[in-house]
């Protein structure tokens, strides 16, 4: 049982010595995210803002259609954010989640984080807190979204997160009723094109790590939905004495394994963030084998690294790295598995 352990841990993540720090690597081409929390960093900031800062630029420019407003409307055609920033230092995280109406959602993270003593808050309740911590509230319909739910309804609702219901959710919109037996497995909807979520991880020169994630979710989720980002272990991870971790992809899987978590607990006990990352993949793959997800990962010597499942629409997952070296974003690629 040891054994694998020793394998992966022959190297120890120290015996690489010191990269370049500060560091801020986020998931996804997302290079003006990178850009974003660069400049905080390279300027003495903190590794908090650095990750509001990557995380906002991306829900201001929708990254991808997939972070932000005007994206992944659900099944009423309403798009509603998830998010999530964690402090590694002290180990506090605010996160919300099925957020309407407010388009800085990591902001609102950041607030549940440094004005309440919760962790997370949701939904309509979460708008309302927003709205009195000073948010804006305002439509986050765009022509976009609504042009992507007006095909979705043309098209029968297809694709669709239903099953065991009547009528057949694969061919019929709803309303739904259970229907009875719970026989139906249907293929999983989930692609590259419906999943882009920002995961950002900052570290700065003084030992401080901080993790951050911001999405829109899944395009035609079932409303109240909510994915891997917001919720702590799943989406992202930090504690200052290991490293960080942020995942995205196929969210309703990845959070059952709690990868973010397992990846920083691996870095903590001697593996480097390449392996980190790919057993984390590896702990999903092998009950799920086809599912569309990535990893970054990167430890407290500033050495960092990203792993993906190969996937029909996944081969390759690009990521983004700030660090001293080149002193802009960089983008990096690595092979899924
Ligand atoms: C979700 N994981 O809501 C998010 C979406 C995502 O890359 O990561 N996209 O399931």
């Amino acid at each position: 049982m040891f054994l694998p352990l020793v394998l992966i841990f022959s190297s120890s993540p120290f015996s690489l010595g010191q990269a370049p720090l500060p560091l801020a690597v986020n998931t996804w081409p997302f290079k003006s995210a990178s850009a974003a929390a660069w400049s905080v960093l390279r300027s003495g900031g903190s590794v908090l803002d650095a990750v509001e800062k990557g995380c906002s630029r991306c829900e201001q420019e929708q990254c991808d259609g997939s972070v932000g407003f005007g994206g992944s409307p659900d099944e009423s055609g309403e798009t509603t954010l998830d998010a999530m920033i964690m402090n590694g230092n002290t180990m506090e995280v605010g996160a919300v989640a099925d957020l309407r109406r407010i388009k800085n959602a990591i902001g609102v993270a950041r607030a549940v984080m440094e004005r309440t003593e919760h962790t997370m808050l949701v939904g309509e309740s979460a708008s309302v807190f927003a709205e009195n911590m000073g948010f804006v509230a305002e439509d986050l319909t765009t022509n976009t979204s609504l042009n992507i739910f007006s095909q979705w309804l043309k098209g029968n609702c297809q694709p669709n997160y239903r099953k065991n219901v009547s009528p057949d959710s694969s061919k019929s919109c709803g309303p739904y009723r259970p229907e009875a037996g719970l026989t139906q497995k249907r293929a999983r909807p989930v692609n590259i094109h419906s999943h882009d979520t920002i995961g950002l991880i900052a570290l700065d020169g003084n030992g401080h790590v901080a993790a951050g994630t911001s999405t829109n979710g899944l395009n035609h989720k079932v409303p109240g939905r909510v994915g891997d980002s917001p919720i702590i272990g799943a989406g992202a991870y930090a504690d200052s004495s290991a490293g960080a971790a942020a995942a995205t992809g196929d969210g309703d899987i990845m959070m059952r394994f709690l990868p973010s978590y397992l990846a920083v607990e691996l870095m903590r006990a001697g593996a480097d963030p390449s392996a980190a990352c790919k057993s984390a993949i590896s702990r999903i793959k092998r009950h799920y084998s086809d599912f569309f997800g990535a990893i970054i990962c990167a430890n407290i010597t500033g050495h960092y690294g990203a792993a993906c499942n190969k996937a029909p629409s996944l081969a390759e997952f690009h990521y983004m790295v700030s660090n001293p070296q080149s002193d802009t974003p960089t983008l990096k690629s690595v092979d899924c598995f």
